[in-house]
């Protein structure tokens, strides 16, 4: 039993705030203030102080679950796994690899996300594997490899948030889902910065703006179209940046001429005045910033709606100089590095193209595997849970509870219970886990060690601070089991030099050790990167490559390692190890030049089009989903913290007075919400902080006011993100 404090971080979201953990006599755990980890300085939201609540074997899972006439029973974990393995095994023989499929989590340390995408591809040989950032920040991703080349949520620290001159902060309520990043902006406006927020609700966060623009759903590309016609119409356009720095200039500027600023108040519902006075505090400073969530992101049309944002920050100048440039916020904890390592349809690791040969000999090579066994790209997170039960016919998902989460859920739900086998890793009994064969209960943060890399692009150390339950055991350790388990049954182990089994080690800093190996080279490099660095450093950014021949450092950590505990790692003698030369990170990207062949950041143009779902006589209104600050996600974890329940303990629905009183609705009544999809539930919550078009409902509980249950699955054609932000609704009252 470890007694002493441990620094480590939160669970849940991607400040990944650090905190000190001190068990207690009574069997809990205390969280008591870091003030040596800059992101949040001690601070923390009300989710990250009442995380160990869900350590608590009152509401996690202690033992495996297998289901039996029906019922979900105990089970030691040889029966949970060998039914695994058999439901895998089953599946494969009758219908093919491609017939299991593989769903992972943003919220998994690197060595998790690493080890699943390994995995999927050469235990069970599918091509069907994804993840739910596909549902996060897929299209900021997917506009930043266009203009960029490379894709790492923020290309400078939040730091450098205060020096600047102007931030816009597209569809973020970051006062809500990342409070104690709100001090940045705070200090901004101190410093006479400005901050401009664009979020059709006065949110918290955009209460502290001083300029708020507030369009229809779905209409930020229009808007930052007609801002960057401003700009041009200005004669704010910097020219010598353009020429030296981008390319592509001619195309995106007669786009975005087509876009005059009447057409665009059509649009938008934002006035031609403030779209001046947005233009004039983005232009005057000398630097400035774009930032975007959810807000313009998830929407079927959200690369093109980021590109246009990146456009208007090129246009500019922006990008590659000092306390300038675009960037996105990230969402979960593990929302960057969950990206880069493979669990995505697409991707080997080291954010490598599962298609280049290159990078698929390389990856090969590490694996021990012959590169033609490696399948191809697979299916997109909703079109993979879309296929459930017929195309795909066993479901492995580790980290998230799309049952809550996937957009028009209630037929996801459907697929999900056609299953011929799902086998669910949970540290609770989410909604998605309670539909399973078998639930594998596995550890959680603070009773396991893995790295996770934050919004700014800084790769974390999270310490173990508890021992864990009996009972439970690490993702990494079912994956070993299983692929023990699957060995020699697959045909892909051919050519292998080990064994299956020991190509899935246990302990993560092994797995982090080949997980450098596997990603050098690659655009997310962390071959420079090792353990022991990350406890002595408070975090290391990517792009961290080994100094040195990186493929002979293999034997560096995993071999010669005398105690895997990490316990005396930060007093342990430096060098006690072969280490490698020592590359710095990179907090700031772009500084010389772009991460494009040429060097150039590359505009691209983009037109304003409608949502997939615009309101019509049936479905006037428009409804948009999102958070509140006491909950977390599909709430699988934060509906079991007391506290937090008292503080949001039900789904609503917010609307404006004059819609209220058209309906008949006063606060509190309930009221349907209904779409193509279905009708969801939930009291009325008044307020002129939203557009009369418009109605908010978040979505993090399931049943009745189960927002997913409206929401509309058209995918963005590029990163096939679901358009959460925007789809047509019409209301009614609820007789009680
Ligand atoms: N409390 C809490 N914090 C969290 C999370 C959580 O579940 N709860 N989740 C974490 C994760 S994974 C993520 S991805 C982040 C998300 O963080 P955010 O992106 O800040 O969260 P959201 O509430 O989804 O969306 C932000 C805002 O977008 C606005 N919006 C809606 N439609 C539009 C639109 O068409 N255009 C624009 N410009 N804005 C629009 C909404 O009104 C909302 O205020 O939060 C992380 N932090
Ligand atoms: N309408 C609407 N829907 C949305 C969004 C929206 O804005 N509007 N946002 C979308 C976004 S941005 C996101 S990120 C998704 C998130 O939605 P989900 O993917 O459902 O995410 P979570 O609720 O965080 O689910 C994570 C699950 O993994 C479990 N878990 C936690 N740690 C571990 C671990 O180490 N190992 C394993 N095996 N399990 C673990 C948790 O208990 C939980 O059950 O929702 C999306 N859905
Ligand atoms: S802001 Fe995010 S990382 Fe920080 S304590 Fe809250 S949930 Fe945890
Ligand atoms: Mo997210």
């Amino acid at each position: 039993m470890r007694t002493t404090s441990t620094p480590t971080h939160c669970p849940y979201c991607a400040l990944q705030c650090g905190m000190n953990l001190s068990p207690l006599p009574s069997g809990g755990v205390e969280v008591t203030e870091r003030a040596d980890f800059p992101v949040n300085r001690g601070a923390l939201c009300g989710k990250g102080r009442t995380a160990p609540a869900v350590l608590s074997s009152r509401v996690r899972l202690t033992s495996p679950l297998v289901r039996s006439e029906g019922a979900l029973v105990p089970a030691t974990w040889d029966e949970a796994l060998d039914r695994v393995a058999e439901g895998l095994r089953r599946t494969r023989a009758e219908h093919g690899p491609d017939a299991c499929g593989v769903f992972g989590g943003g919220g998994l340390t690197n060595e998790k996300a690493y080890a699943l995408g390994k995995f999927a591809r050469i235990v069970l040989g599918t091509s069907q594997i994804d993840y739910n950032g596909r549902f996060c920040m897929s299209s900021a991703a997917a506009a930043g490899m266009k203009a960029f080349g490379l894709d790492r949520g923020l290309p400078f620290p939040l730091e450098d948030i205060p020096r600047t001159g102007c931030v816009i902060l597209v569809g973020s309520n970051l006062a809500e889902t990342m409070p104690p990043a709100l001090r940045y902006f705070t200090e901004l406006r101190e410093n006479g910065g400005t901050l401009i927020v664009v979020d059709p609700r006065r949110t918290r966060t955009a209460e502290q703006a001083d300029l708020h623009l507030a369009p229809r759903p779905g209409t930020d590309l229009a808007l930052a179209l007609g801002l960057l016609h401003l700009v041009v119409a200005e004669g704010r356009t910097d020219e010598a940046y353009i020429r030296e720095r981008t390319s592509g200039w001619e195309e995106a500027r007669a786009a975005a001429m087509a876009h005059w600023p009447e057409y665009v108040e059509r649009i938008t519902g934002v006035s031609v005045p403030q779209l001046r006075e947005a233009v004039r505090l983005f232009c005057e400073p000398e630097s400035a910033m774009v930032l975007t969530a959810r807000g313009p992101e998830q929407q079927s049309k959200g690369t093109d709606t980021v590109g246009a944002w990146i456009n208007l920050c090129l246009a500019t100048g922006r990008p590659g100089r000092p306390l300038s440039g675009y960037g996105c916020l990230t969402g979960q904890g593990n929302g960057q590095g969950g990206r880069e390592h493979g669990q995505k349809a697409d991707q080997l690791p080291g954010y490598r193209k599962l298609v280049d040969p290159e990078a698929r000999r390389h990856v090969a090579e590490v694996w021990g595997v012959d590169p033609d066994s490696l399948p191809g790209p697979g299916r997109s997170a909703y079109e993979l849970l879309d296929a459930l039960g017929t195309d795909i016919r066993a479901l492995l998902l580790m980290g998230s509870n799309p049952v809550v989460s996937a957009p028009r859920a209630a037929h996801i739900e459907d697929r999900i219970r056609s299953l011929d086998f799902l086998a669910v890793c949970d540290v609770v009994l989410s909604e998605t886990a309670a539909l399973a064969d078998v639930v594998l209960p596995v550890t959680q943060w603070a009773e396991e060690t893995g790295t996770i890399t934050n919004l700014e692009g800084r790769v974390l150390l999270r310490r173990q601070a508890i021992t864990p339950p009996e009972g439970v055991r690490s993702d990494l350790h079912v994956l070993h089991e299983l692929a023990a388990r699957l060995d020699g049954e697959t045909g892909l182990g051919k050519g292998m030099e080990k064994s299956l089994e020991k190509g899935f080690p246990t302990d993560p800093e092994e797995v982090f050790d080949e997980l450098r190996r596997a990603g050098a080279g690659g655009l997310a490099d962390y071959s420079g990167i090792t353990y022991r660095r990350l406890a002595e450093e408070n975090g290391v950014f990517w792009p961290c490559p080994a100094g040195g021949d990186t493929d002979n450092n293999e034997a560096d950590g995993a071999d010669d390692r005398e105690d895997a505990s990490l316990d005396g790692l930060p007093d342990s003698p430096a060098g006690e190890r072969t280490e490698v030369a020592v590359h710095p990170g990179t907090p700031r990207l772009f500084l010389d030049r772009f991460a494009t062949e040429d060097g150039r950041a590359r505009f691209v143009p983009v037109s304003h089009r409608a949502a997939a779902e615009e309101p019509d006589d049936e479905y006037p209104v428009l409804l948009t989903t999102g958070r509140v600050v006491a909950q977390y996600q599909s709430g699988a974890q934060t509906r079991r913290v007391d506290e937090l329940n008292a503080a949001a303990p039900g789904p609503f629905v917010e609307l404006h007075p004059r819609l209220a009183e058209r309906l008949g609705a006063a606060e509190g009544d309930p009221v349907a919400v209904v779409s193509r999809r279905g009708r969801a539930v939930a009291p009325a919550r008044i307020t002129r902080a939203i557009r009369p078009d418009t109605v908010f409902m978040p979505f993090h509980w399931p049943g009745e006011g189960r927002a997913n249950t409206l929401t509309n699955p058209a995918l963005d054609p590029t990163s096939r993100m679901p358009e959460f932000k925007a789809c047509a609704v019409r209301l009614e009252t609820v007789r009680t």
